[in-house]
């Protein structure tokens, strides 16, 4: 089995490191050394090399991220299976950061600590989880996962995502047909929708109007869903009451972005959840080995669907 890796190099060393341990027979090479790319058989990586004619045994390229979007599939040989990062780790990583994002949100935090930074000690009334209804767009691998913790509080929950989901305590929306009516019972609203080009420029001013005034969202998607603009103009309103917001476009923002100091806007840098080595090459080998016994991997990209 011949394996290169091309993506941050610290994570590199380690997968090196664990894949000694744990199949001492494969072959793992780090870009930039790919010794003789005709010997590469599965390819990991954020981006490809520029150029995969010099790959010729190239049988898998696996994202090292949940997203796949990021590929330019016109360049990538056509029938070259394309699997997104399905493993444990990085699950964990967006339940927690999601559960942070909304009990936050659920309690008013960004109120109590604007509060705070004026210096004024005041109560307001707070609801209980079961009367704050939680709208999560996406119900995949971690739209259901997220769900979870979130339903154990007590929260009122619902999904919205193309197909039906069967989910308990989970009312299911599908389709454009149905999101109006997701929106308008969704007091705090999670993306974690693949950026595809149904859903490039989704959470918009059309979008947050149809949301419950005062509502309040956490973009954990990618940054081409979410019109910057229209989130301003939404929080300016009053529409919005505040929002948790992980990844951008452009990433980092620029120095002089609104986002950076606005009061009602918690900015983190793309780092909801993040692949775990350990768990990461687990899911690697299995999926290799699926793959070479001729079964389905977890997490194959369907090209027409975009995700
Ligand atoms: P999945 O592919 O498992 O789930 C995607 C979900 O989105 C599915 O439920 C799918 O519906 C739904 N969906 C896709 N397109 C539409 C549409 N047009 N209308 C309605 N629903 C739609 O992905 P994951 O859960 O593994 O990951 C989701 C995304 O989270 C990633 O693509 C990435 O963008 C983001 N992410 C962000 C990270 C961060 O650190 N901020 C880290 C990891 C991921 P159906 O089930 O019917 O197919
Ligand atoms: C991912 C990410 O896709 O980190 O895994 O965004």
């Amino acid at each position: 089995m011949n394996i290169l890796y091309k993506s941050e190099p610290e994570r590199g060393r380690i997968w090196a490191e664990l894949l000694a341990e744990r199949a001492p027979e494969a072959h793992f090479r780090q870009w930039p050394d790919d010794g003789d790319p005709a010997e590469v058989e599965y390819l990991v990586a954020w981006q490809p090399p520029e150029d995969l004619r010099p790959y010729t045994s190239l049988k898998v390229l696996f994202s090292v991220g949940a997203g796949a979007e990021q590929f330019d599939y016109a360049a990538l040989p056509p029938d070259l299976p394309v699997v997104r990062m399905i493993e444990p780790g990085l699950t964990q990583g967006m339940v927690e950061y999601v559960t942070f994002a909304v009990l936050g949100l659920h309690r008013e935090m960004p109120r109590y600590f604007r509060q705070q930074r004026e210096k004024q000690w005041l109560e307001h009334s707070s609801l209980p989880a079961a009367r704050r209804r939680i709208g999560v767009m996406g119900v995949g691998t971690l739209g259901e996962a997220v769900l979870q913790p979130l339903l154990a509080l007590g929260f009122d929950c619902a999904g919205w995502s193309r197909t039906p989901k069967q989910i308990a305590g989970v009312t299911s929306f599908v389709g454009t047909e149905q999101l109006n009516a997701f929106l308008a019972r969704s007091d705090i609203l999670i993306c974690l929708l693949p950026l595809t080009t149904a859903t490039e420029g989704i959470l918009n001013a059309d979008l947050f109007s149809q949301l419950p005034p005062g509502a309040s969202l956490v973009q954990v998607g990618r940054g081409k869903q979410l019109n910057h603009q229209h989130l301003l103009d939404a929080l300016e309103s009053g529409q919005l009451a505040a929002a948790v917001v992980d990844v951008t476009s452009p990433e980092p923002l620029p120095g002089d972005h609104p986002f950076w100091h606005h009061p009602a806007i918690w900015l983190t840098p793309h780092i909801a959840s993040q692949a775990q080595p350990e768990s990461a090459l687990t899911a690697l080998l299995e999926n290799i080995r699926r793959f070479e016994r001729g079964e389905p991997m977890h997490g194959l990209i369907e090209r027409e669907r975009g995700y």
